[in-house]
């Protein structure tokens, strides 16, 4: 019978577990090339850990690894319900708050390495994190003929992860409308995905804040359809490169993003040529560590599928 020892945590009601221990050997490779080896090789470990019956679709997994680059306080490789996900800014703001808890990291500034990129996080005094993610820029905007809604406009962006915005969708972004968000955003992406931009796997709607001092609340739909609790880091990178694009948003001012339950990111960016580097703030809150048991007589040992 094999354990991984897991610490979970929650950054803006987002859920995160950190597999600290136990978890598969994927080599020496870069970062990018172990996520080929997880995925080939190890994807059951996915499974169950960020499947139900020990998970749901709303966790995010993060599977600590040694960094090639040994300026780095740690590799990380994120996944969930459906895959794998470059960058994870909930998530890297989970892990500082995890390394912290187990007293491998203090305050100050720490390199993580990700499958996409190095980013820098600073564990503040207060125990908040700033993620200065990796660059992050709008490819494109474009109108989509989504059948059953029609025509819908949105921007494409990287911020870590591809993203669909959506300013314009006639739809009241509150928690008592998720299931019409979702099937809106669902549609949207499936439109995105077949009319040009088949990376595109996290949809991000806005709307008017509710929360004072925020600038916009936002509905998140992430890869296997669950919804983002917080604000999403990589979401919020991404809305920062469309308003720097647009103009809307200068550099260093602060951009207050609100998740469709009220957490709330603080972003702002810096130019670094055509592209701009986010930062991204919020706070985690370690809430659990067990081990988890695989014990193959257990047909949902490896998760539901
Ligand atoms: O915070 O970047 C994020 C994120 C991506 C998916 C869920 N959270």
């Amino acid at each position: 019978m094999n354990t991984l020892r897991v610490i979970d945590s929650h950054t803006g009601g987002e859920p995160t577990r950190v597999v600290v221990e136990g978890g598969p050997d994927l080599g020496t490779g870069s970062l990018k090339e172990r996520v080929e080896v997880f995925r080939a090789k190890h994807d059951r470990y996915r499974r169950a850990v960020a499947n139900e019956p020990r998970a749901s679709d709303v966790v995010v997994g993060a599977l600590l690894t040694e960094p090639v680059d040994k300026t780095c306080a740690a590799g990380v490789i994120y996944f969930n319900n459906a895959g794998y996900l470059g960058m994870c800014g909930h998530g890297t703001i989970g892990l500082v708050a995890t390394l912290a808890h187990m007293k491998r990291i203090g305050p100050g500034e720490h390199r993580i390495e990700t499958p996409v990129g190095v980013v820098t996080a600073t564990l503040h005094a207060d125990g908040s994190v700033s993620v200065e993610n990796v660059p992050s820029y709008r490819a494109d905007t474009k109108t989509f003929e989504v059948p059953g809604l029609g025509k819908v406009k949105g921007d494409i962006a990287w911020g870590g992860n591809w993203f669909l915005l959506i300013g314009e969708h006639g739809q009241d972004i509150d928690l008592a409308n998720v299931d019409r968000l979702t099937d809106f955003s669902w549609r949207a992406r499936q439109a995105a995905n077949e009319q040009g931009f088949p990376k595109v796997d996290h949809v991000e709607l806005f709307g008017p804040a509710t929360m004072p001092g925020a600038n916009a609340r936002n509905f998140v739909l992430c890869p296997g359809k669950a919804y983002d609790r917080s604000p999403c880091g990589t979401g919020t990178s991404a809305k920062l490169a469309c308003l720097a694009a647009d103009g809307k948003l200068a550099e260093g001012a602060e951009w207050v993003q609100e998740s469709l339950i009220g957490s709330i990111f603080r972003g702002k960016y810096r130019r670094a040529g055509d592209k701009i580097i986010p930062t991204i703030t919020g706070s985690a809150w370690v809430n659990g560590e067990a081990n988890l048991i695989l014990d193959e007589r257990d047909p949902y040992c490896w998760g539901i599928t």
